[in-house]
């Protein structure tokens, strides 16, 4: 079993639930345990900045799939809730499902690069992160705590309603 964590993102078709079922789809794959998920965050949109919010979570699962293997997993997820791939970068979706870290691995292929190119400055990933893995390393040996410290807490909301 290896640990990984996965960004969840979503800000159409009643996004909420939008991860919510994405958690319980995770939680039902294969050789796969959801361990730990942390509060939904509202989030102000990073990129074209005519779309709404964001709601953003992080999950943590133990896996014996391979990065690629859970990759084609999260893909057919993002597919069945309706995601349209569409040109315009960073624009609305109904869900991204994003792997964060896999284990200590560094994963540098066509289709996968983990840690997530953006992960390290982005609020809405750190903050449910450090929720649910207050005392991560990540695999160049930074600890958690210094990237949340470079990371003002902006834009950012913690809802009240669970997962
Ligand atoms: N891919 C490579 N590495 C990974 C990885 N670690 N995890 C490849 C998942 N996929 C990975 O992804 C494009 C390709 O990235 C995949 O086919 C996979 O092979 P995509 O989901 O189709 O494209 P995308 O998500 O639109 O692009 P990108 O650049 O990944 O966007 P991000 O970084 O995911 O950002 N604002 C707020 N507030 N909250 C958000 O969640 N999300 C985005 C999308 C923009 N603004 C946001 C949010
Ligand atoms: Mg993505």
């Amino acid at each position: 079993m290896e640990r990984v964590y996965i960004g969840l993102g979503s800000n159409l078709a009643s996004p909420a639930q939008q991860l919510r079922s994405a958690l319980a789809a995770m939680a039902g794959l294969p050789h796969t345990q959801l361990v730990a998920q942390s509060s939904l965050y509202a989030s102000d949109p990073l990129g074209p900045p005519d779309q709404p919010r964001y709601v953003n979570a992080v999950a943590a699962l133990d896996t014996e799939l391979t990065p690629l293997a859970l990759l084609d997993a999260l893909q057919r997820i993002e597919l069945e809730q309706g995601r349209v791939r569409k040109d315009e970068r960073w624009g609305p979706r109904t869900l991204d499902l994003d792997i964060l870290l896999f284990a200590d691995r560094q994963i540098d292929e066509p289709r996968l690069q983990v840690p997530h190119y953006h992960m390290h400055a982005r609020a809405f990933v750190l903050y449910p992160l450090a929720e649910i893995a207050a005392e991560l390393v990540l695999p160049d040996g930074r600890p958690l705590s210094q990237l949340l410290a470079q990371c003002p807490y902006v834009g950012l909301e913690r809802l009240a309603t669970q997962a």
